[in-house]
């Protein structure tokens, strides 16, 4: 990252989940001075705000397959826009959940400015849900499906070409609870995906290296989609599907320390952070301190 300049953009988004609270993520990442953190590594950091995002109960939830599709897409093509806007300014774009929802149109407004971006998926789950797979309906269980060309075509088709990414450029990491429907898409499309069976047995530093190889090789551009649902429960108690045996808050620095390292990244989000089910701010302090280790904070 060369100009060391960020602009952070908040999507207050609860739509795409089950669970209301999620909507206060931003606020809750911010309250943990994630601008002071990134001020002091030196970094220029302009807030953007957040988008405006529709309240569920003022609104009709639509097919029960896909909740709240219309309202979903029309945020989705805001954050598309407003981070092509950023990108187009020389800055870096931080997006705060909001739930996972928010990075279809988080890879949409990135894939405008990269024809071949890398994406690593940090997460318990898969999020390669369609509206015929999914066991709940949630669009935050969809996104990866729908950056890779599957899904409603009113998701699909956001800023008017698909697919974004490609099954060869994306690694998920983490993933301990994924749907029927989700594993034959792994399969199908050879997406790589390191479960905590992996990174038990090989190491987290391992499975960055290979990582790393899968997101840069032919890319340029990686975007990190980083769900605090990955992280153990123990780590962070604050999101609204939790699932045990993640990964620890250690595994995790290291992994964003490589990232850091590696100087990759073109975007990143932080996702699922929710207030109501967190014990004392916990959950937005770790994305805080993750977000110190990807922006280059260093013991030594
Ligand atoms: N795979 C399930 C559960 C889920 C996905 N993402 C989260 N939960 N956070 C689904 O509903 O698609
Ligand atoms: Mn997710
Ligand atoms: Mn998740």
């Amino acid at each position: 990252m060369k100009n060391k300049k960020i602009t952070i953009i908040g999507v207050p988004m609860d739509l795409g989940a089950d669970r209301r609270g999620v909507d206060m993520g931003p606020s809750a990442i911010r309250y943990a001075s994630v601008k002071e953190k990134l001020t002091g590594l030196g970094w220029d950091v302009q807030d953007h705000g957040n988008l405006m995002v529709p309240t569920p109960e003022s609104y009709d939830v639509g097919e029960l397959q896909l909740k709240y599709l219309r309202e979903i897409t029309e945020v989705s093509k805001e954050l598309a826009s407003t981070i092509d806007k950023v990108v187009r300014t020389g800055r870096f774009p931080l997006i705060l959940g909001g739930d996972h929802s928010i990075a279809i149109g988080t890879i949409a407004g990135m894939a405008k400015h990269h024809k071949r971006m890398g994406v690593i998926w940090f997460d318990a789950h898969g999020d390669l849900n369609t509206a015929e797979t999914s066991p709940s309906g949630n669009i935050h269980g969809m996104p990866l499906a729908v950056g890779l060309g599957l899904g409603h075509p009113d998701l699909v088709n956001i800023g008017g070409f698909a697919p974004k990414i490609q099954p060869e450029n994306v690694v998920i990491i983490g993933a301990r609870q994924l749907d029927e429907g989700e594993r034959v898409l792994i399969r199908e499309r050879g997406i790589k995906v390191f479960t905590m069976h992996d990174i038990d047995r090989m190491g987290m530093g391992a499975v960055m290296e290979e990582s790393l190889k899968i997101v840069s090789e032919g890319t340029d551009g990686v975007h990190l989609s980083l769900d605090l649902d990955g992280l153990d429960p123990h780590d962070a108690p604050g999101v609204g599907t939790p699932v045990a045996g993640g990964i620890t808050y250690r595994e995790s620095h290291l992994a964003m320390e490589m990232l850091a390292e590696a100087d990759l990244l073109t975007s990143a989000e932080f996702v699922e952070v929710n207030p109501i089910l967190d014990h004392g701010n916990r959950t937005a302090k770790a994305a805080v301190a993750l977000i110190g280790s990807v922006f280059g904070e260093k013991v030594l």
